[in-house]
């Protein structure tokens, strides 16, 4: 064998070698995602999944799964933690039941305004909700908008809260929303997101609540055509990864990870803006009555027993809860 040959032997061997090392540690995230498509926490992801293939030379792909087409959202908070999923866009809204930190900023009125949210999400309550989430088995990348939540309904505008009283709502899964709607004299319905629409125009709930791109984008408007802006819910939405799959990655490619998680954040913030308002329109074009709700002072007090209930029950999360109402 000439030394020619030798090297070229020596080269080829070290390239298969190297094929095999990519191939073991090329990895695969599958990821839940309850919206459509055009949805701007699904355009986010697709610059997050395009980002992360890229950075790694295409060891961690992500595949994305839109329109829920895994399962309803609690399950699949479910098995994000249990290492089954790889990766979910999750509302915190219906984490509560298995990871109470995240409860904090599913109290109603909690958060003074969504510019404030980012702020805290961003610095020590994230981190908070974070650590919360790591002892139950996933950690959160970044924070995405959900806006602020209002109820719509088939039956009456919304005005105050003696309007809710009987009104058959649905709500997330998740206790203290049964409380908030019970605190208003409403009829709560938990229920998964995409049995919403049926329930409505079949008359099993009279209506639900939430921000303006979703109550738009599966067609709620259709069939509950009074909106009343009572912004009674500011959740922030993450994007998470299950702690199995995150030991996984090296600590280079978690970095990567975590940095096309928050650039997708940034993106998907700005898109949210601009979707907010074109939902509103859409909305108000297809028949829909909205009433805004200059005092929501009525609405507010009557969530003093929820937050009673819930610092009864969890008092080991008054600082954090006292950490957002003392940013106000
Ligand atoms: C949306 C949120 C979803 C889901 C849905 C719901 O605003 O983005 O993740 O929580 O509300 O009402 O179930």
């Amino acid at each position: 064998m000439t030394l020619h040959t030798k090297f070229r032997a020596l080269g080829a061997s070290v390239a298969a070698a190297l094929m095999v090392a990519s191939t073991a540690s090329a990895m695969e995230l599958r990821a839940w995602n309850i919206h459509v498509e055009d949805y701007p926490n699904s355009i986010a992801l697709e610059s997050f999944a395009a980002e992360v293939a890229e950075k790694t030379g295409g060891d961690v792909t992500v595949k994305l799964f839109h329109n829920g087409v895994l399962g309803n959202q609690p399950d699949a908070i479910e098995q994000v933690r249990l290492g089954i999923l790889d990766m979910g866009q999750f509302n915190l809204g219906p984490m509560g039941q298995s990871i109470p930190e995240t409860n904090v900023v599913s109290l109603p009125f909690i958060f003074p305004s969504i510019p404030k949210m980012y702020e805290l999400m961003d610095g020590d309550v994230g981190d908070a909700i974070s650590a919360g989430m790591e002892d139950k088995g996933m950690r959160a990348l970044a924070w995405y908008d959900s806006g602020a939540r209002s109820f719509y309904n088939s039956v009456r505008p919304i005005n105050s809260p003696d309007d809710v009283e009987g009104l058959k709502l649905r709500v997330m899964s998740n206790n203290l929303f049964v409380g908030m709607v019970e605190a208003l004299d409403g009829n709560a319905t938990p229920m998964a997101f995409g049995e919403v629409y049926q329930s409505i125009k079949t008359g099993v709930v009279d209506g639900a609540e939430n921000n303006p791109p979703s109550y738009h984008s599966v067609n709620h408007y259709e069939v509950a055509q009074y909106y009343s802006l009572t912004e009674h819910l500011i959740i922030p939405e993450c994007v998470c990864i299950s702690n199995a799959a995150w030991d996984k990655l090296t600590a280079e490619q978690q970095e990567i990870v975590k940095t096309a998680a928050r650039n997708s954040a940034e993106e998907q913030r700005t898109l949210w803006q601009a979707r907010e308002a074109a939902s509103m329109e859409a909305v108000q074009a297809g028949g829909v009555t909205v009433n805004t709700i200059d005092d929501k002072g009525p609405f507010q007090e009557k969530m003093a027993v929820v937050y009673d209930g819930f610092l009864a029950e969890n008092p080991d999360l008054s600082d954090l809860v006292n950490l957002i109402r003392n940013a106000n």
